[in-house]
């Protein structure tokens, strides 16, 4: 690649991986193989083995055995940390070519992928920390016969399936966390977006990772995911991903050996905007939450619910910020707003966006895909005149169209902030803080922005209320999700007989 223009060149040819089993990479050799084309190019630029059902069975054994003879658990907590500080230095070093990959086969900006990359080195160096701190509880007050102990062990193999969005960042917001706790992983990335994760499995065995702790599975959702999901060997799994897999998910936990889950599913995340906000740094941080990322992200703030008295500014605010937004391409330093990750994708925001005009909504912005010559781009969106029983005020669409609500009193913003099966996550923009704290504590959602958004970081946790998933990853939450909890009782001289 040439990294003295500020636009980074394509590959001559795509780069070939192998997956990742027990501490090897395993060429494809008579597999069949996905290529991936950049979704900002439209040229082939990976190559990835389809993997078998036996495949997986393997890296299940692997991560078994790995866990079963406790090389890895049986470690104390300063030999796991500095395997994982290991990961976190060795993600630095190759930060630029791990930035690259991500770009070419999801369409994000590189400027973008980069700060994710950094973040996630972070993520290591954070959860090195809690290799060492995790520990339990002791009861000293259950009299002089007994002493009371609550231990934590990990839970065992970890399955993760994650999704294209966000392919590094959301595996580096599980990884370090679960082996902090012991737990040995089997990870099956989304189809279009693995590479990173097979780096990802390399940069651990380099970083000292035992053989078999780490395993990398590549392939569709609908063989492998479902596979890795029925596993009967698997103890966890944190899926990633949209509701309707979310509940094949439950089903096949229910099916098999009621694995323990996490969830991360969608959202439909408010905007709460009053006429006392910045509304400067309101407007920035709208256009922000809903083109990141071209809005694929499960913490876009989809829905802008403004005071009225202030709306009609507002949203040409925010129109204006949209409208200087460099949407191009991604390998373009310059670019903010990416490619469209998949086919699928961008047809369903399509489908999205004449549906939203078809319910009677007011095209404000957007609408349109963008010819950039080559890939798949859409124009950041706004509706205007949009009702809450609209599908786009409603359903998730997972792209960059914002949609309108106004509102009149605080309780009226908190309802219609309320009023979605999901709760991922929400921001309010104020200067008052009787209104901030109130709407904080009333609006159900697992992440909460206060005059800021998108806002994260390794320390606090992540995760959903109502169906936008069940529990939390990253933090000290995080590396607990992972492990379960032994209560154990020493009695402490001589026994009181049952028997005289
Ligand atoms: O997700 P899928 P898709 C939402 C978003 C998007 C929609 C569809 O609304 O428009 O989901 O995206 C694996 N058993 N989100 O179709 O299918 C799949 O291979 C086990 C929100 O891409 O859920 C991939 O690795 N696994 C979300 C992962 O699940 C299966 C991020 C996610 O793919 C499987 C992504 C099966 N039967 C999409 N079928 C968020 N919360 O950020 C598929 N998979």
């Amino acid at each position: 690649m040439d990294t003295q223009s500020t636009r980074l060149s394509l590959p001559s040819e795509p780069r070939t991986f192998g997956f990742y089993v027990d501490g090897a990479e395993v060429p494809a050799g008579g597999r069949d193989v996905f290529e991936r084309n950049s979704p900002g190019h439209d040229v082939p630029v990976t190559r990835i083995p389809k993997c078998t059902p036996a495949d997986l069975d393997d890296a299940v054994d692997a991560a078994r055995r790995a866990f079963d003879d406790r090389r890895w658990s049986g470690l104390n907590g300063q030999a796991r940390a500095a395997v994982l500080l290991r990961a976190g230095a060795l993600i630095r070093e190759r930060a630029e070519e791990i930035a690259y990959w991500e770009t070419l086969e999801n369409g994000k900006p590189i400027s973008q992928a980069r700060g994710e990359v950094a973040g996630c080195a972070d993520m290591f160096d954070y959860a090195s920390g809690l290799a060492r701190s995790l520990h339990g509880d002791s009861f000293n007050n259950l009299g002089d016969g007994m002493f009371g102990l609550v231990t934590r062990e990990p839970v065992g193999v970890v399955g993760i399936i994650t999704p294209w969005n966000f392919p590094f960042l959301i595996l580096c917001e599980r990884v370090p966390y679960i082996l902090a706790s012991g737990c040995t992983i089997v990870v099956k990335p989304s189809e279009v977006t693995s590479a990173t994760t097979l780096i990802l499995a390399q940069i651990l065995t380099e970083a000292g990772l035992p053989a078999g702790c780490m395993n990398v599975v590549t392939g569709s959702g609908s063989t492998i995911g479902q596979a890795l999901i029925e596993h009967p060997r698997v103890d966890m799994l944190s899926f990633t991903g949209s509701t309707a897999v979310g509940r094949r998910v439950v089903e096949a936990a229910g099916k098999s050996n009621f694995k323990k889950l996490g969830l991360e599913l969608g959202g439909k995340n408010p905007q709460i905007v009053f006429a006392d906000a910045d509304l400067e740094d309101a407007a920035d941080g709208v256009a922000f939450g809903i083109a990141f990322n071209t809005g694929q992200c499960c913490v876009s703030g989809s829905r802008l619910i403004v005071e009225r008295s202030v709306a009609n500014e507002f949203a040409q605010m925010v129109q204006d910020k949209l409208a200087k937004a460099v949407v191009g391409d991604p390998l373009d330093e310059a670019t903010q707003v990416g490619a469209i990750t998949t086919d699928a994708q961008n047809r369903t925001i399509m489908d999205y966006i004449a549906k939203g005009q078809a319910e009677g909504a007011r095209l404000i912005c957007g609408g349109e895909a963008l010819d950039m010559g080559r890939g798949q781009y859409i124009a950041p969106t706004i509706f205007g005149d949009v009702t809450p029983d609209m599908a786009i005020a409603r359903e998730e669409i997972f792209g960059p169209v914002l949609t309108i609500l106004p509102f009149d009193t605080v309780d009226e913003a908190i309802s219609i902030a309320n009023d979605t099966e999901y709760g991922l996550a929400a921001s309010v923009w104020t200067k008052n803080i009787d209104k901030a704290l109130m709407v904080t504590r009333r609006v159900q959602a697992g992440r909460f922005w206060v005059n800021c958004t998108l806002a994260g970081g390794p320390e606090l946790p992540l995760g959903g209320f109502k169906q936008s998933g069940w529990g939390r990853e990253a933090g000290i939450y995080g590396v607990e999700e992972y492990t379960q909890v032994k209560s154990v009782h020493i009695e402490i001289g001589k026994r009181t007989p049952w028997i005289a």
